[in-house]
């Protein structure tokens, strides 16, 4: 059996203001209109992490310093596994090129995205780390 293909998501965290950056999926159909942390797959010979700094690049136009995983990873089908790396924004203002919108979420905003279920499923596992994150 071959290993599962790695999709890397972004937690992206502006450290000024202690807020995560979240981004509304415009497909497909289960999850449009839903909030994530940006990224997508890892392609074949490509790092976690360059495939981060790849997405964002081309998802938000920004330049990303990537660090360390959150906890959790989710199997989302038996060959697809999705972990979140923090990041953090080195150059540019982020511009949604694939997503619908984007907004800067602080504590209190992420607890209401999950609260009122508008996250992408499998993204919700992050926000008790994220919220200690965010407001330790
Ligand atoms: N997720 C997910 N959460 C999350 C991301 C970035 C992705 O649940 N934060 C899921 C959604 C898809 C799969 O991971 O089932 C691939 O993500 P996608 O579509 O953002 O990755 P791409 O853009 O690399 O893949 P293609 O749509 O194939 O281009």
């Amino acid at each position: 059996m071959t290993d599962a293909r790695l999709v890397v998501a972004g937690a992206v965290v502006d450290p000024a203001t202690r807020r995560l950056l979240l981004a509304q999926r415009r497909y497909p159909p289960e999850v449009a209109g839903l909030w994530e942390l940006p990224g997508g797959k890892v392609e074949a010979g490509e790092s976690p992490e360059a495939a981060l700094r790849r997405e964002l690049r081309e998802e938000l136009d920004v330049e990303v310093r990537v660090g360390s995983a959150l906890a959790e990873r989710v199997a989302l089908r038996d060959d697809l596994t999705l972990i979140a790396l923090r990041a953090q924004i080195v150059a540019g203002t982020p511009r949604p090129a694939d997503h619908e919108a984007l907004r800067w979420v602080d504590t209190v905003g992420l607890g209401e995205f999950a609260r009122d279920g508008l996250l992408v499923p499998a993204d919700a596992v992050w926000v008790p780390e994220l919220l200690t994150e965010l407001g330790g």
